[in-house]
């Protein structure tokens, strides 16, 4: 109880406190009564996916970050999660959460009442789940990894590894086929595909222009009303601490 209400207290001290116009509103699904959701957000950060996941379902959240102040909005995850301190964290009730892929599916299977993910026996539910899971499983970490390694020494040749490129590649071949990450229609996958292609993008990790299915894709999801909310809410002002940009982004060309 103790506990409770300090951290109640120590939140009011952040200013930038939004909440979802469905606040007020009760929040039900397959899985009954949602209890309150706290997302603890840095801007521009991965955080962004939660909000964006509650805005396309119209779900009631409280967001909590100090706007355009990292440290401060770093503080207020610290108190709830001081191990690892990392956006998003979730509070779901009484549990907090990391891993935003995990808390897309708790939050589709509790209370998306069917939306935003495909019918389990259907053809699109393989690819939803894979691309729902690739964006943190293979293709965040190459990108994060390779830029590393080419702020360090830009390679002189391309690695026999799996690279960002070839991450790219095969997420530009999947939407020439398809046109959503979730198959058919929207899912969560396109939420959770967004992040790393736009930073890799940003950064110059890879070649944006060699990517063209991927721009189009990219210019279609950010058009969502719910993720134009998403910005103004979680993104209101310029993006604090940007990592710096590779120069130029290497290009090996496609792998055959
Ligand atoms: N796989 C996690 C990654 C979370 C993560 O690393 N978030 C970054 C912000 S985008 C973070 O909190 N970084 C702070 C740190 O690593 O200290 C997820 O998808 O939620």
């Amino acid at each position: 109880m103790t506990h409770t209400l300090a951290r109640r207290s120590a939140l009011t001290l952040f200013g930038a406190l939004a909440f979802a116009p469905a606040a007020a509103r009760a929040a039900t699904g397959k899985g009954g009564a949602m209890p309150p959701v706290t997302i603890y957000h840095l801007e521009g950060r991965r955080s962004e996916r939660i909000v964006w996941l509650m805005e396309e379902l119209g779900l009631p959240y409280r967001l909590e970050f100090k706007r355009g102040d990292l440290g401060a909005s770093m503080a207020a995850i610290r108190a709830i999660n001081p191990i690892v301190p990392m956006a998003p964290t979730v509070q779901y009730g009484d549990q907090v959460l990391v891993e935003s892929g995990a808390i897309i599916e708790l939050i589709l299977e509790r209370h998306g009442g069917g939306r935003l993910q495909p019918a389990k026996d259907s053809a699109d539910y393989p690819h939803h789940l894979m691309w729902m899971h690739y964006a943190e499983g293979s293709l965040a970490p190459r990108i994060f990894s390779d830029y590393r390694a080419w702020m360090a020494a830009p390679p002189t040749r391309r690695s026999p590894l799996v690279d960002s490129e070839a991450s790219v590649q095969f997420a530009e071949e999947f939407l020439g086929k398809h046109p959503w990450f979730g198959g058919a229609e929207f899912s969560g996958a396109d939420i959770m595909m967004l992040f790393p292609l736009n930073v890799g993008g940003v950064l110059n990790i890879f070649d944006t222009a060699q990517f063209p299915k991927v721009a189009a894709w990219k210019a279609k999801v950010e058009a969502r009303p719910a993720y134009q909310r998403m910005v103004a809410k979680a993104r209101p002002g310029v993006i604090p601490g940007n990592l710096p940009v590779l120069p130029k982004a290497p290009s090996w060309g496609p792998r055959k």
